[in-house]
């Protein structure tokens, strides 16, 4: 039988490939992610992107484009009459657009998306166009309408280059190099990282590395406050802060404790819990306890469940947890669409999830008594300030996933933005256990795991396959393997990879 039971293995890799060989070995050959990510060329053929105008007897319609963080063009012209937009979404983030005076708007559009807006029959006048998404009309997206008896109505400026977004005529002719120049930078700050043994504060037990160094790191293990009668208190803050998403770029998140995700709280079944949140946010807050049994008056839902927790306020949230074990997040509840995707998103884990330990599936065994040397978490976003993401950080600034051959690791997925992400990981098989923190009594083995707003799945992998033939290195075993959302455009952009990729580094035994 097969089975990914650790067992003695004869065949021990050579004495010579000692783990920083290995990467030495892979950084040397530049391309390995690029070949590793299978490097599809996204070609997106939409209507935004030199399109144009049409003026007929029925109207106006003008092709409008959104990026990071622009509208283009930047003057819609137009003569009076039936005007429609046909807006596309050529960036990387959610983005929508607001014709303000004629008071019509698009829905969020995802990228890569557009949607034809119907403005009905506009009298002569300039009107102000946006993006209502927190934060992108101050970034820049901001566009006119210009309404004008005997316009013609403008062509959407074809030429005008669009971040993130590629078209069927043009790759940059470095586009290849900048590939292989993004990869290989993050290979080394991987590798400095494990050379410098710093430890992973987002892990249980994890050796710890780090892609290219940013400011900040969330989802940190927060200590309980343990007060006299035994009750687990952790205090939050609410506030406004400078996050470092991706190197060079800086946004104001949304943050509990200053971090983005806010700190992972853990408690244990039957706890007493009791969280103090202050709001210094410049509006009212909550929180809600998703995927955790609380009763009706911490469910966090201000105005029904409790007052809103108006700015320079500070509000107790109290209960006992749950006799069993739950995997939940905690996230503001008020303005969800814009304070959880700006930041305002953690963790919170009653027990442990369950572990199908001694169960064969699919003609594998989990060994008895499995305890993982590794838990980690990847919560994922797509939206506001902080974008397309992992663990609040873009590539090149995400944290690997470092494991030695053999290990088990314990992952939990958490989706607190606006889209599914199908979470691909190469190589490695991944055993899905428990989806929202419920033990499946079926689990399952797969390779893309396609995790929905608000939805947790915990995931086992044992880095190593049987098949793997450790007395032949010319076999894929150890190594950096790509772990990415398929979703290719939040994966790569004109530049190369980014957003939402991340490396899983598997060493070979000591
Ligand atoms: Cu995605």
């Amino acid at each position: 039988m097969t089975t990914l039971s650790p067992k003695p293995n004869g065949g021990e890799p050579g004495g010579d490939r000692s783990p920083l060989s290995i990467f030495a070995a892979l950084a040397a050959t530049g391309a390995f992610l690029v070949a590793a990510l299978a490097v599809v060329i996204t070609v997106v053929k939409d209507p935004g992107v030199g399109g144009g105008s049409v003026k007929t007897a029925a109207g106006s319609s003008v092709s409008v484009t959104m990026t990071e963080f622009k509208i283009a063009p930047a003057v819609i012209t137009v003569p009076p009459g039936p005007v429609k937009l046909v807006v596309a979404n050529a960036g990387t983030q959610v983005h929508n657009l607001q014709v303000k005076g004629v008071n019509k708007a698009t829905s969020n559009i995802a990228a890569a998306a557009s949607e034809t807006l119907d403005l009905g029959d506009v009298k002569a006048g300039t009107y102000e166009v946006i993006c209502t998404i927190p934060g992108h009309a101050d970034s820049g997206m901001k566009a006119t309408l210009k309404v004008e008896e005997g316009a013609t109505a403008s062509a959407a400026a074809a030429s005008e280059p669009s971040a993130g977004h590629t078209t069927d005529t043009a790759l940059p002719a470095d586009s290849d190099q900048q590939m292989i120049d993004g990869a290989n930078a993050y290979v080394k700050a991987v590798v400095g990282s494990l050379t410098e043994g710093k430890p992973n504060p987002t892990s249980n037990g994890g050796k710890g590395a780090q892609g290219v160094a940013t400011k900040g790191r969330g989802n940190q293990k927060m200590e309980a406050k343990v007060l006299p009668d035994g009750t687990k208190e952790f205090d939050l803050e609410a506030k406004i802060i400078d996050w470092e998403t991706e190197p060079g770029k800086t946004v104001k998140a949304w943050a509990y404790n200053e971090q983005v995700p806010g700190p992972w709280i853990r408690v244990e079944p039957g706890d007493k819990v009791k969280v103090v949140l202050k709001n210094s946010l410049p509006i009212g807050t909550d929180i809600h306890f998703h995927g955790v049994s609380t009763p009706f008056k911490s469910d966090g839902v201000a105005p029904i469940t409790q007052d809103m927790v108006k700015s320079g306020a500070t509000y107790n949230y109290e209960f006992t947890a749950p006799n069993r074990s739950e995997l939940g997040m905690y996230h503001a509840h008020n303005h969800g669409h814009v304070s959880i995707v700006n930041g305002l998103f953690a963790i919170f884990q009653v027990g442990d999830v369950p572990l199908p330990t001694g169960r064969t599936i699919t003609g594998v065994t989990v060994p008895n008594n499995l305890k993982p040397q590794q838990e980690l978490a990847m919560v994922v976003n797509d939206a506001g300030v902080i974008g397309l993401s992992l663990n609040g950080k873009a590539f090149p600034a995400t944290d690997p996933i470092i494991t030695s051959e053999g290990d088990w690791t314990e992952l939990h997925y958490y989706n607190e933005g606006l889209v599914a992400h199908p979470m691909h990981l190469h190589h490695i098989p991944q055993l899905v256990v428990a989806k929202d923190g419920i033990p499946l009594d079926s689990p399952y083995w797969m390779d893309t795991l396609n995790v929905a707003p608000g939805e947790r799945y915990t995931v086992l992998v044992q880095s190593r396959r049987d098949d793997i033939d450790l007395s032949n290195p010319a076999k894929p075993g150890p190594g950096i393997w790509a772990f990415h959302c398929h979703i290719l455009n939040h994966a790569e952009n004109d530049k190369g990879l980014f957003g939402m990729v991340t490396a899983w580094v598997v060493l070979p035994k000591a």
